[in-house]
C-alpha cells in the first residue's frame, strides 16, 4: 500500500491517477477486496479491521484530492497556454461585414421618396387591433383578421400584419397635409416557398385638405415614375382591384424585367410582374382618424419582392439564410 502512496506523488497526469484509483478502489480493486475480508471474521476483529481500512480508505482518498489539484491546476495552465491566441497579430481572414440586399433595395426605395419630399415614419411592432385592423376598415370576423394570418399576444394585442398603423398613428397626430412612407418589419403566420413569417413592406400616404385636392392621377404618376427609377424603362400598367383600405384600388404590374415582355417563367409567360398595391384612401378610414373634407392615396410594396426581382434572385430563402456565399455577392 505504501507503494501506492510513492507512486501517487509521482505521476503526471489525472488520467493516471484516475487508473491507480480504480486499481484500489474500483469494482476489483486491491483496497475493494480487502473490505470484502470483513464478512468472514469475528465480531472483535471485524472491528479492528474496520478501522484500519476505514483510516487507510480516507488517507488514500485525501492522497488522491491533493494530488489531483495540483495535476488539474497543471493541465488548465498547459491547456490555456496551448490555446493562447494573440489577438494583436494580423488576421489572415478578410471577412468584412456588408450590407444585406433587402436593406441595400430599403435604401434605393427610401431614397427615391426622400427626393420626392415624403418624410420618413415608424412606428411599433406590437400593435392593437384598432391600429392594425379597425382604423383600416378591417371590421371584426374579416378574413385577415384570423388567427392563421395574425401573430396574437395573450393580452389581444398583435404583431403588425402590415406598415399602415402607422400611417394611422401619423393621421391622429398631424393635420394634413401629409406627405410620408413607412418602411419597416411585418409578420404574418405565413411559412412556404415564397412567404416568410417576417418581411419588410414600404407603404406611402398622401393627404390634403379638400375632397379633391389628391387625385387617382397624382398616385399614378408617382408610382410610375417610381418604378421607372428602380427599373429602368419599364411598362407600367394599373388593375382594378380590392383592399379593404383604398377605394377604388389598383395593383400595379410593370413589364417583365426578364423577358422584356415576351413572356417568361418569372412572369408566367404574361409579360407582366405584379409589383405594388394601391388606391383612393377609404373614407371610412379617414372617420376612424377624425379627418373631415380630405382627400388622399396610399400604396404599399414587400421590400424581399422588389430585392429578389431587381437582383434576380430566384428564391426568398436565400435573404434569410446568412450564407455568406450568397451575401458576398452584394458587397
Ligand atoms: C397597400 C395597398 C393599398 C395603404 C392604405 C393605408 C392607409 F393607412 F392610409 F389607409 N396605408 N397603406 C395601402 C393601400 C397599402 O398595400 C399593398
Amino acid at each position: 500500500m505504501e507503494a501506492i502512496f510513492s507512486k501517487i506523488q509521482e505521476v503526471q497526469s489525472t488520467a493516471e491517477l484516475e487508473e491507480i484509483r480504480i486499481l484500489v478502489m474500483g469494482k476489483k480493486g486491491s483496497l475493494t477486496a480487502r473490505f470484502a475480508e470483513l464478512k468472514c471474521c469475528d465480531a472483535e476483529s471485524k472491528k479492528m479491521l474496520a478501522k484500519e481500512l476505514n483510516a487507510l480508505k480516507l488517507r488514500f482518498e485525501k492522497a488522491l484530492a491533493d494530488r489531483k489539484e495540483v495535476l488539474s491546476l497543471k493541465e488548465l495552465e498547459e491547456k490555456l497556454n496551448a490555446e493562447k491566441i494573440d489577438v494583436s497579430l494580423f488576421s489572415p481572414s478578410n471577412l468584412k461585414g456588408a450590407h444585406h440586399p433587402v436593406m441595400l433595395m430599403l435604401d434605393r426605395i427610401v431614397k427615391y421618396f426622400v427626393e420626392m419630399n415624403f418624410s420618413l415614419n415608424v412606428g411599433p411592432l406590437v400593435e392593437d387591433d384598432f391600429h392594425n385592423f379597425e382604423a383600416l376598415n378591417l371590421p371584426k370576423y374579416h378574413p385577415a383578421r384570423d388567427m392563421q394570418d395574425t401573430f396574437y399576444f395573450k393580452d389581444g394585442k398583435l404583431l403588425r400584419t402590415h406598415t399602415s398603423p402607422v400611417q394611422v398613428r401619423t393621421m391622429e397626430s398631424q393635420q394634413p397635409p401629409i406627405r410620408m412612407i413607412c418602411p419597416g418589419s411585418v409578420f404574418r403566420c405565413d411559412y412556404d416557398l415564397t412567404h416568410t413569417p417576417m418581411f419588410h413592406q414600404v407603404e406611402g400616404l398622401v393627404v390634403e385638405q379638400g375632397k379633391d385636392s389628391v387625385s387617382f392621377a397624382h398616385l399614378k404618376f408617382i408610382l410610375e415614375d417610381f418604378l421607372r427609377f428602380m427599373f429602368g424603362n419599364v411598362k407600367v400598367r394599373f388593375r382594378s382591384s380590392f383592399f379593404p383600405f383604398t377605394e377604388p384600388s389598383a395593383e400595379v404590374d410593370m413589364s417583365c424585367i426578364f423577358c422584356k415582355g415576351s413572356g417568361c417563367r418569372v412572369c408566367s409567360h404574361t409579360g407582366w410582374l405584379e409589383v405594388l398595391g394601391c388606391g383612393m384612401v377609404d373614407d371610412n378610414v379617414f372617420k376612424a382618424v377624425g379627418y373631415e373634407n380630405v382627400s388622399g392615396y396610399a400604396f404599399g410594396l414587400g421590400v424581399e419582392r422588389f430585392a429578389m426581382l431587381a437582383y434576380g434572385v430566384p428564391d426568398l430563402r436565400a435573404f434569410f439564410e446568412s450564407d455568406l456565399r450568397i451575401l458576398e455577392q452584394f458587397k
